[in-house]
């Protein structure tokens, strides 16, 4: 049976099974359960950095000269940058016409929120003072920058040890895919135990009072997923929706499970790759990018999330409000990082810069996790369709059979 036959089925399980047993087993299943998921995500994450660092090396090799890879890293920020922004306005949308949190009146103190890092301080961050130690600490973004330092030095040693060079890297990028492949055969055991903790948790009596503001994310993201990424597979990536989809699905329910972009990225190179025809030189290069700065479905979170706390607090949003939100929605979301609740940190600092109550936050925080699931399937299906589209932009053929 198709692997992603046997996520699914595993997320059916664990919905039902969450919802029979109730939080009343929750120290069973986290005792005995949740572990399992955890050791599932470790082993996603223990493949991050060595297939971003041995992949993107290749890539921007494969790129060649940096003519190339400065239009390719253009297209794609440019991308990037007004999918997010599209995003933001969806959310907006839907939040305007489903009107959340209108009459609940809620309260409650903002949980601890550190203080987000300034979009400057994003750029600052990226340069690593000591790649090994942004690798030991998982920073993808450090990684990225040094990979690509390294593949066009490599481009410039040139000749035989520059192709010795290249074949290493090239085998290392190998070798990680097959240790993916062999991780994702125990996905659905993985994914059973990360989603039976959150479903037996937050049951019905969690949900329910905050069911509108799930309704419009998810609402959202499907009009954003089916609008906008479904447009730019069959007009500009020239490939049949269908198999876009259905290409992205493992990848899709896996970052729906995990809540984290990086932890999905090796899952999602490896299958662009193999099943969506994307090279490894756009994929290597456009996915890790994506997995850090382009952040659809947390910008459209945060426009659900800055209507329904202004509705809550009766507040009716001025223009300049809205136009604030969506300016520093696509540049928070740049500044999310590809890791569970990280885009709650992020909504702190455009509530902030939108003049809105931020202790609106704990609203939302005690549902942040089912939010999370659904931004995060979004954040990692968009960086598919831009890593189409760009390695489509490059005349590399991708079929468009369904
Ligand atoms: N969970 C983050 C991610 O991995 C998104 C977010 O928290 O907004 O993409």
């Amino acid at each position: 049976m198709n692997l992603s036959v046997r996520i699914f089925i595993a997320l059916i399980l664990a919905v039902v099974v969450g919802l029979v047993l109730g939080d009343e087993y929750i120290g069973f299943i986290n005792w005995w359960i949740a572990p399992i998921g955890t050791i599932f995500i470790n082993l996603i994450k223990m493949m991050i950095v060595p297939v971003v660092f041995s992949s993107l090396i290749v890539g921007v090799t494969s790129l060649g000269d940096t003519k190339t890879l400065g239009r390719i890293s253009a297209k794609t920020v440019g991308i990037y940058l007004c999918t997010t922004a599209i995003a933001i306005v969806i959310g907006f949308a839907v939040a305007g016409v489903i009107h959340p949190g209108v009459g609940l009146e809620m309260s409650g103190t903002a949980p601890e929120v550190k203080e987000a890092p300034s979009i400057m301080q994003v750029f600052v961050n990226m340069v690593p003072t000591n790649p090994v130690a942004s690798m030991s600490k998982g920073d993808i973004l450090p990684v990225i920058i040094f990979a690509i330092f390294i593949g066009v030095s490599i481009t410039q040693v040139g000749g035989e040890r520059g192709n010795q060079l290249i074949g290493f890297f090239d085998a290392c990028a190998e070798v990680c895919y097959k240790a993916i492949g062999m991780i994702m055969a125990f996905a659905p055991f993985g994914v059973f135990a990360l989603l039976l903790p959150v479903v037996a948790k937050n049951g019905p009596k969690v949900l329910l009072p905050l069911l509108t503001v799930i309704l419009c994310s998810f609402i959202g993201s499907i009009i954003h997923a089916v609008l906008v990424y479904s447009t730019m597979a069959s007009v500009f990536g020239k490939m049949s929706p269908l198999k876009f989809f259905r290409g992205m699905s493992e990848a899709m329910m896996l970052a729906f499970t995990t809540c984290s972009s990086s932890g999905t990225l090796p899952v999602n190179m490896k299958n662009c790759e193999e099943k969506l025809g994307v090279s490894r030189k756009i994929s290597s290069f456009v996915l890790p990018l994506g997995a850090t700065i382009n952040m659809d479905g947390t910008a459209l979170y945060m426009g659900v999330c800055s209507l329904f706390i202004a509705n809550v607090f009766g507040i009716d949003l001025t223009f300049q409000q809205m136009a604030m939100i969506v300016l520093t929605g696509t540049l928070a979301s740049i500044g999310t990082a590809g890791v569970p609740g990280a885009g709650l940190i992020m909504l702190a600092m455009v509530l902030q810069a939108a003049q809105l109550p931020v202790e609106g936050l704990a609203l939302v925080a005690g549902i942040d996790r089912i939010l999370d699931m659904i931004r995060t399937c979004l954040n990692v299906t968009g960086d598919g369709a831009v890593a189409v589209v760009v390695a489509s932009s490059e005349g590399e053929h991708s079929s468009s059979q369904g």
